[in-house]
Formats: structure tokens, sequence, C-alpha cells
């Protein structure tokens, strides 16, 4: 593997679970390959980010408040947590995005560190060139956190065994995959990640 990739595990939070204000369609289903990939990223010394989407009460992004979504992922309740059958291995950096009223918070690439450094501040700092990247949601923000990396130029691999979709409309998820791949991303599975890194 390039010594130089990290994974990106994105917003796997209960409300974005069966039972969530946001629930994804079998969204539970990206933990088993998210715990491997995470296994081995951390077998293999490479960097595990976690981001999760972090909003405020009112948000823009909310019905109430003229977005197209119920509350979901609202800092400090239950369902802005992380589900909790993620194995994040200690020293995954958790990256929250969303937290201003007025941003939907899709890209993690847009969000901040505890320590409120910028994602891809970050990134660069720690001179990392790739992100695998799998969670939810494909259609949306797995999908823009993507397109974000390549356009700072990231090189990026969806790991589509670990990624699942909200499909608002059916096919959405594929739609969202080829724009990524259009746009530079590749794609992977377990097998061959596990073989090149
Ligand atoms: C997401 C819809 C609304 C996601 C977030 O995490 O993909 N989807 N907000």
């Amino acid at each position: 593997m390039q010594r130089r990739a990290a994974l990106l595990v994105v917003d796997v939070q209960l409300d974005f679970c069966p039972g969530g204000a946001l629930a994804v369609p079998d969204g539970d289903q990206v933990l088993r390959p998210l715990n491997r990939y995470m296994e081995l990223f951390n077998l293999r010394s490479a960097p595990i980010f976690a981001s999760r989407d972090w909003h405020p009460e009112q948000s823009k992004h909310f019905r109430e408040q003229g977005g197209v979504w119920p509350p979901h992922c609202v800092q400090g309740t239950l369902g802005a947590d992380f589900h909790p059958g993620l194995r994040l291995p200690e020293g995954t950096i958790v990256i929250s995005k969303g937290m201003a009223a007025w941003d939907n918070g899709y890209s993690a690439l847009q969000g901040v560190t505890e320590n409120g450094t910028p994602f891809a501040m970050l990134l660069r700092r720690m001179e990392l060139d790739r992100l695998y990247v799998g969670g939810l949601a494909t259609d949306y923000c797995v999908k823009e956190s993507v397109l974000d990396a390549l356009r700072e130029g990231f090189g990026v691999t969806v790991l589509t065994d670990a990624i699942r979709g909200v499909e608002v409309q059916p096919g959405d998820s594929e739609r969202a995959l080829q724009a990524m791949l259009t746009a530079g991303a590749s794609q992977a599975t377990f097998a061959s990640v596990r073989s090149s890194l």
C-alpha cells in the first residue's frame, strides 16, 4: 500500500442506522466491513478518521427551517452518537461537520477536528495523499466527501462493500458511485485493499 493512505469512516451514527431519525436502509450493514477495515488500517499503522454530522438544534438543513431532512444528529443527543457496534480503534480522529446553522455539512473535508483544525489542513500536515472511504450515506455525505477530497487533490478509493445509500430516488446510490468514479475515484473491496495496503 501507499504509505500515506488513511481510512475515513463517514457518519456511522445512530440516526443514520435502522431506528434512527434519518435511517439509511440497511445502514448498520456497514458495521461489519468497516470494523474489518479499521482493524486492517490499525494493524498497518495507517491513520483512521471518523466523521460525524454534528448539527445545532436549529439548522437550515432541517425541514422546520426550510431544509429537506428531519432533524438528525443534533449535538449531544443519542442519535448523534457513533453506532455502539462501530469499533473505533484508540487514536481514531473524530471529524465534526455541519456545526453551523447555515451548513448542510455533507462533506467531511469541510469538517474540523476536536481542536478545530480543518480536516483538509490536517491531511496535508500528516502528508497523507489517499483516503479510503466507507460509511453513510453513499448518495450524500460519502459522495460529497469523496468529490471534495478529489477537488482538494487527494487520491480516493471508495470501499464499495462498506457503503449504503439513503436512496430518496431508487438508483441514487449507483448514480453517486458513478459520479465519484467519473470524478477520478477508484473503487475497491476488502480483499484487494488488504493485499495492497
Ligand atoms: C447525510 C442526509 C442528510 C449523510 C446527512 O450523512 O449522508 N444524509 N444529512
